[in-house]
This record gives structure tokens, C-alpha cells and sequence, in this order.
């Protein structure tokens, strides 16, 4: 018997939801199941399904959290490099965390990136599920969650992971399934003057818009920039390839700002990978009960982020407080990940932090990930740790990214600070 996945309805949908994955579900109810595992589907649910519900110990407490006021934003267009090296190093050792503006990532990259992301979410079940994976070792997969084979309780987010390093590597895995239209997202932010209605012809290379003037309909057409699967590629090739070299400025500034060379932190990473996760959180019933995602730390080098410009989410852990970074227009938020706090003997901090939900919008936000080859030896710089005594030794031990990344994924997100496990006893 052949199933379509368009042919689940939303009720379905939610019954399942909400009861989680049965294994004595008749086999033609499987597929209704596979649906069930992304929550990006379109429909509202009004309470939150049992398997997202925290225990009351683990929830967000949503009122305690205040915005933080004082967050660094470093303009990179600055011609004061001792400033600019000061701003890092305070922003780094105080917050793990910071924006930056004026970074040469094109306003019309950016643009193109997140229509390309919104049109992603807004496909059709049947194709999202084509890229389905819960295989963390997948190097081009949908997911939802963080590792669904091992976590206890899901979190309220469905993301598409991509491997961007040689580009020319993973280029072909990248999604090239047509595009929904059953939702307009991408193209235009709002209706241009005089235009009253779009029309939307599947596998259509245009935008139809219908205009009303001088009381008569006309017609216009417009290309669809990425209805075409090239490019699409081709716009998040691009977004990769820039964001890259705006974390190579960011590593030598944190060279610098360590008082090293200022390709200290390039060498020693190596060939650095570069993954991205596009994150997708859909409005959520109860967002005190449930994360988007819970608090983690990076296990990467660098976090380059691109937060949705009109809806909040991100938020930070300092001194045992919780401070929402709400978006500022054109920035990225930049993060220390583990590896920077490992090799800078723990002077830089690789923080707490985590997406919560809301009720009303959806919330979309792409990270970039730079992390070390993978036989990169993590080894704290010496002179930050050596002085005149013999017994003098670093904080952390020296291990590959290989290892730690093993390590990294063999836990659960919410765990003890992944770099405990590679302290200098
Ligand atoms: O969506 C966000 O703001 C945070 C994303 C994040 O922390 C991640 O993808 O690791």
C-alpha cells in the first residue's frame, strides 16, 4: 500500500505528538509516525506534547531572565586595532560572548541565506523527511532535537545540519528538493507598493504576482532567485565562504588579543571544518515547560551567529544568571567555543548558553561552526601558562579534536562542561 505523506492531516499529526512513539503502531501508521518526528509542520499545537515537558527542577523560569545590557558590539571597520584587540579581549574573558558589525558579510548574503532557510522549513513534509536523519555522524541531515538516540526529553527545535568544508566535498549532499509553494517566505520581506496578491505555480521558476491598477488585474512575473536548486547552492556557498573569512579575522584578533602571534590560533587549528546548523524553532504552546535547545557550550572553535532579526531566543549563562541576547540589526553574535578555552589555558570563556521558544513567531537562526582538524592537537599556549617555576603546568592536557569531539557526542547536551573530562590532574 502505498502512503503520501502530504495525505496526514494535522489532527493525525498532533495524536501522535502528543503520545510519542508507540512501537505497537499498525506498520501503515509508520509513516504518520516519521511526520510526527519533525515539529516544523505547520500546525499549532495548543498544549505541549509529553515527550518536550522538562521536570519542574529544568525548565527556563522565563520571568528571571533580563536582557543584557551592557553586551559588547565590536565594529570590525574600526581602524584602532589596539582598541579593537582590548574590546575582544574584555568581551572574551567577561562574556564568552559578543556581536560584531561592519563585518563584511553582505547584507544581500545574509538576505539570500535566510530566504533560502525559511523556504527550506516551509517545504512539504514528504520532501523534509527525504533529508531525515538522526545519525549525528550524517554530515548532510534534517533533525530535530539535539540527539534524539539519547535524550530523555525533546526539545522544541527541528534543524538542518550541512558539512560547508571543502565546499567542494559536500556541495552535492546539499538539499536540491523543489520547494514548497504552498507558502510564500522567501524574495520580497513585504508586498511591493500596488501588488495585491501573489500566486504561486509549483515548479514554477517565477513569482506571479497580480496587480490592481486603474481597475483592472495585470499580471507580472518575477524570478524565483532560488527556486532553482544551483541557486540555491549557490547562495549558501556563498554565505559560507564569507563567513569563514569573517571568523579567520575574529581568530587573529583573539590571537592578538592573547598577546600571541597573530596566527598563532590559525596554525595551531589546522585545516579547519566548517559545519553549519540551521535552526528552526516553530512557535511552541508552552514555552516555560520546554527549550529550544538546552543549555550547552560549543564544542567547536568558533560560533559565527545569525539570529532571526525580530524574534528572541538567545540566552546566555553569566554568574549564575540567565540574560537574553536580543538581536541587533546587521550583527552577528560571536562564541568562544571549547577549543578557544582550551587553548587559552581557560582566560577565555566557552559559556552556557541556550535557545528558549515563544508563542507567537517562529524563530529561525543559522550557526556556523569552525572547528580544528580533526587531528589538531589542542594544546594550551605555553605562554600562558608557563612562568619560572618547574612545576608550572597548563589547565587542560593535550588531546586531538578528534577525541574530544567523540567524547563531546558520546553525552548528553545538558551534562557537566565537556573540557572537565580533559583537565591536567
Ligand atoms: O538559536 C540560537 O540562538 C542558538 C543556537 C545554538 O546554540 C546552536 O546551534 O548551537
Amino acid at each position: 500500500m502505498h502512503l503520501d505523506w502530504i495525505s496526514v492531516t494535522d489532527s493525525m499529526v498532533m495524536e501522535i505528538g502528543r503520545h510519542g512513539f508507540r512501537p505497537t503502531l499498525k506498520p501503515y501508521f509508520q509513516p504518520i509516525y516519521m511526520a510526527a518526528k519533525l515539529i516544523s509542520t505547520g500546525f499549532r499545537h495548543t498544549t505541549l506534547p509529553e515527550n518536550y515537558v522538562r521536570p519542574p527542577s529544568d525548565r527556563p523560569c522565563l520571568s528571571d531572565v533580563s536582557p543584557l545590557k551592557d553586551f559588547p558590539i565590536i565594529d570590525l571597520a574600526s581602524t584602532d586595532r589596539s582598541r579593537l584587540v582590548q574590546q575582544i579581549h574584555q568581551a572574551c574573558s567577561r562574556f564568552g560572548f559578543f556581536q560584531v558589525i561592519n563585518h563584511r558579510v553582505s547584507k544581500e548574503t545574509i538576505d539570500g541565506m535566510v530566504s533560502v532557510a525559511n523556504e527550506f522549513f516551509s517545504m512539504s513534509m514528504e520532501e523534509k523527511m527525504k533529508l531525515y536523519s538522526d545519525d549525528p555522524t550524517k554530515t548532510t541531515r534534517l533533525s530535530t532535537s539535539f540527539n534524539v538516540k539519547k535524550e530523555a526529553v525533546n526539545n522544541w527545535r527541528d534543524y538542518l545540519r550541512l558539512h560547508c568544508y571543502p565546499i567542494s566535498k559536500y556541495v552535492h549532499e546539499w538539499p536540491s528538493s523543489p520547494l514548497s509553494f504552498n507558502t510564500y517566505s522567501s524574495g520580497f520581506n513585504k508586498l511591493p507598493e500596488g501588488i495585491e496578491r501573489f500566486e504561486y505555480f509549483p515548479n514554477c521558476m517565477w513569482f506571479v504576482v497580480r496587480r490592481y491598477l486603474n481597475s483592472d488585474w495585470f499580471m507580472a512575473y518575477r524570478e524565483n532567485p532560488i527556486r532553482n536548486p544551483e541557486k540555491r547552492r549557490e547562495i549558501v556557498s556563498r554565505y559560507s565562504t564569507e563567513v569563514r573569512e569573517l571568523g579567520f579575522t575574529i581568530e587573529e584578533l583573539i590571537s592578538e588579543s592573547l598577546g600571541l602571534e597573530k596566527d598563532h590560533m590559525r596554525k595551531v587549528l589546522g585545516e579547519q571544518g566548517q559545519h553549519m546548523a540551521v535552526n528552526y524553532y516553530p512557535p511552541c504552546p508552552e514555552p516555560e515547560l520546554t527549550y529550544g535547545l538546552p543549555a550547552h557550550t560549543d564544542p567547536n572553535a568558533l560560533t559565527i551567529l545569525l539570529q532571526d532579526a525580530t524574534v528572541c531566543g538567545l540566552q546566555i549563562l553569566i554568574d549564575g544568571q540567565w540574560f537574553a541576547v536580543n538581536p541587533c540589526p546587521d550583527a552577528f553574535v560571536i562564541n568562544i567555543g571549547d577549543q578557544f578555552q582550551a587553548l587559552s589555558n581557560g582566560v577565555y570563556k566557552s559559556v552556557w548558553h541556550r535557545a528558549v521558544t515563544n508563542t507567537e513567531k517562529p524563530r529561525l537562526s543559522v550557526a556556523s561552526f569552525l572547528c580544528p582538524a580533526d587531528c589538531a592537537i589542542i594544546s594550551p599556549a605555553k605562554p600562558l601558562w608557563e612562568t619560572e617555576e618547574d612545576e608550572a603546568k597548563p589547565i587542560y592536557r593535550d588531546y586531538t579534536y578528534a577525541e574530544y569531539y567523540k567524547k563531546f557526542w558520546s553525552r548528553n547536551l545538558d551534562q557537566e562542561h565537556c573540557l572537565e573530562n580533559f583537565l591536567n590532574h
